[in-house]
């Protein structure tokens, strides 16, 4: 047995007996209330699921298990899959065994290069890479188990074991995307040697002689590993996972979730963005063209893209660190200068528009100008990127739900016309 199965083992039977508990004694007491807005408006705010694995409080953002994650920048996406599955942090012997696991785990299967290649050149690689996990839900462990008939109380530990699979070829099969796509040559195999972030970073095939793009893959994969349930791509992961579907339907349809453009692809457009007011004005803008650009994208109707957020209210930690990192390893950098002007200058403008309630950076405002600085300047590709980080958030989210028991999810809706008669009778 695995040490991280051995050690999640040992923590299912007191989850689900406080979690019962809880419920049984206070299963009664109202924690959030709806009013019609809310129901229009995306259900935000609403408080109606579960998620143990982290939270996102408005004004401090990102915490997984307890830990700010300004006090995890510089752990090792290994440790974090096992704090978001354990509530700890491991050992290094724990951080050793996990990596073996992966290793054991390890390779895409050849006909999954074939779906792949089958595909329209011109795919997009999040469509690669979602078809591509989908494609290997025969190999589902959960589902054959399930067939056979496992008791409820062990569903569990097929999941784990398939989010083990999904998680260990992650890696291999993002950057072969890579190269397939853009034409970067034939796949470079993975280096046994090397830990899960610094693998990827070697397969993509980017040059990196000081190991400082391997470093930024590490923080990446860190900085985007989970943020609580509701977003859409855990929520959609969760809810597809709460009908018993396997991991490989859940992981992949969360991930189609993450493709949207106010979502995850907010970061392909971000860059974009970036890029298109430098060209605009020959170079790095000034404070006033800057300005002027955000103007005009909001009068086109047009979202600032990497700016707001659903829940946060502050400058997104994540944006932080990887302005932090720019800081160290490319201050002089075009690109990074643009976007640091551009953190000076659009909060100054959003905050102007009423309707907006959160003018800060998220995530996405400041990890394009890193990757583009170490040569992955093909914008489409960075949503894959978060994706195979984010993988770490939705697999834990679903082994935790499993081990407890969680139901289907099945919230109800109204029509218009009762909505209506409701307010009418009642207020
Ligand atoms: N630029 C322009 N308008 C914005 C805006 C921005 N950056 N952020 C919010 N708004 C607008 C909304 O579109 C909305 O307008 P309408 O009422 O006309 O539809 C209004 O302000 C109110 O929105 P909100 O309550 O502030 O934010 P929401 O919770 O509705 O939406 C988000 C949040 C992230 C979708 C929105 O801020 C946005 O579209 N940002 C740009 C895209 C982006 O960066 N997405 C990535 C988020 C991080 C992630 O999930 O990966």
């Amino acid at each position: 047995m695995s040490k991280l199965k051995d050690k999640f083992t040992g923590l299912i039977q007191p989850m689900r007996d406080d979690i019962r508990a809880f419920i049984k004694e206070h299963g009664d007491k109202q924690v959030s209330t709806v009013n019609v807005k809310q129901v229009y408006g995306g259900m935000r705010g609403v408080r109606a699921m579960v998620c143990d694995t982290s939270n996102v409080p408005p004004d401090k953002g990102l915490v997984v298990r307890g830990i700010p994650l300004k006090e995890l920048f510089d752990t090792w996406p290994e440790d974090i899959f096992w704090l978001l599955c354990t509530g700890e942090l491991p050992s290094d012997d724990e951080r050793k065994d996990l990596q073996d696991e992966y290793k054991k785990y390890a390779g895409v299967p050849d006909y999954v290069w074939k779906v792949l290649e089958a595909m329209p050149k011109d795919s997009h690689p999040m469509c690669m890479l979602d078809t591509a996990i989908l494609a290997m839900e025969g190999e589902s462990k959960y589902r054959a188990r399930y067939a056979e008939g496992m008791k409820k109380e062990d569903y569990w530990e097929p999941t784990m074991e398939d989010c083990m699979r999904i998680l260990a070829i992650l890696p291999e099969l993002a950057a072969g995307i890579y190269r397939l796509r853009y034409n970067k040559g034939p796949r470079i195999a993975p280096d046994p040697n090397l830990d899960w972030g610094a693998s990827y970073a070697q397969m993509l095939g980017l040059k990196d002689p000081d190991g400082i793009f391997a470093k930024l893959m590490r923080m990446y994969l860190t900085l985007h590993c989970d943020h609580e349930g509701g977003n859409v791509s855990a929520h959609a992961c969760h809810c597809i996972g709460s009908a018993l579907s396997d991991p490989y339907y859940a992981v992949s349809g969360g991930l189609n979730g993450l493709a949207g453009p106010l979502h995850g692809l907010a970061n392909q457009e971000c860059l974009k963005w970036v890029i298109e007011v430098m060209d605009k004005f020959g170079g790095a803008p000034t404070k006033e063209q800057l300005e002027k650009f955000a103007w005009d994208t909001l009068k086109a109707g047009k979202v600032v893209p990497g700016y707001g957020h659903a829940v946060l209210r502050i400058t997104d930690p994540r944006f932080d660190a990887f302005l932090a990192f720019g800081k160290k390893y490319c201050a002089d950098d075009p690109v990074f200068q643009t976007v640091s002007n551009v953190f000076d200058t659009v909060p100054g403008v959003l905050r102007q528009i009423k309707k907006i309630a959160d003018p800060w950076p998220n995530v996405d405002a400041g990890s394009g100008a890193l990757l583009y600085k170490f040569g992955l300047k093909e914008f489409e590709y960075y949503t894959v990127l978060f994706s195979v980080s984010r993988a770490m958030g939705m697999c834990s989210q679903l082994i935790v739900s499993r081990a407890w028991g969680e139901p289907i999810e099945r919230p109800k809706s109204s029509t218009t016309e009762w909505l209506k008669k409701f307010v009418a009778d009642n207020y």
